[in-house]
């Protein structure tokens, strides 16, 4: 239901190598990076939908659960590998569960940051996708 990227190591006997490239295996135009590290113990975060956000999240290090909700259907997926991108666009509601102590989360963006996109209550977002 979700698009996994799978992106190719391009590294060599020295040791692994990704590349990242607009409308190439990162299919927007980039305009914001941001990530997410040393989540305390325990901590889950997200809980929010977005308007007109696509992203693509790649977990560089250590390992974290994704939830996503169409407002129809939950799904879970665990990230653990930098060469694997989850990407998210449209009206999805997500949550990130069990980061283990070592992960790096990094989060490629379609759009500038704007808490106007955000929508941060769960019976809006249910209004939103038709489901109320
Ligand atoms: C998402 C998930 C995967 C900024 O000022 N600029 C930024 O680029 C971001 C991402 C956040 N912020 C501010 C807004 C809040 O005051 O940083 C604070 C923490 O953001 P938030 O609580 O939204 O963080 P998460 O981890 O719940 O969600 C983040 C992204 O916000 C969101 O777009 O999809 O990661």
């Amino acid at each position: 239901m979700y698009p996994l990227i799978f992106f190719n190591n391009i590294g060599d006997e020295r040791g692994s190598l990704v590349s990242l490239e607009q409308y190439k295996n990162i299919p927007f135009e980039i305009k914001r990076i941001y990530y997410i590290f040393d989540t305390k113990n325990g901590v889950a975060r997200g809980f929010h939908a977005h308007y007109n956000l696509e992203q693509v999240i790649v977990c560089l290090k250590g390992s974290v659960t994704f939830v996503l909700d169409d407002g129809m259907k939950k799904e879970s997926i665990t990230l653990t590998s930098p060469t694997t991108g989850l990407h998210i666009q449209g009206l999805k509601w997500r949550e990130m569960h069990d980061f283990s102590e070592d992960c790096v989360l990094m989060v490629i963006a379609s759009e500038l940051y704007d808490e106007d996109d955000y929508i941060r209550e769960y019976d809006l977002f249910l209004d939103k996708v038709g489901r109320k």
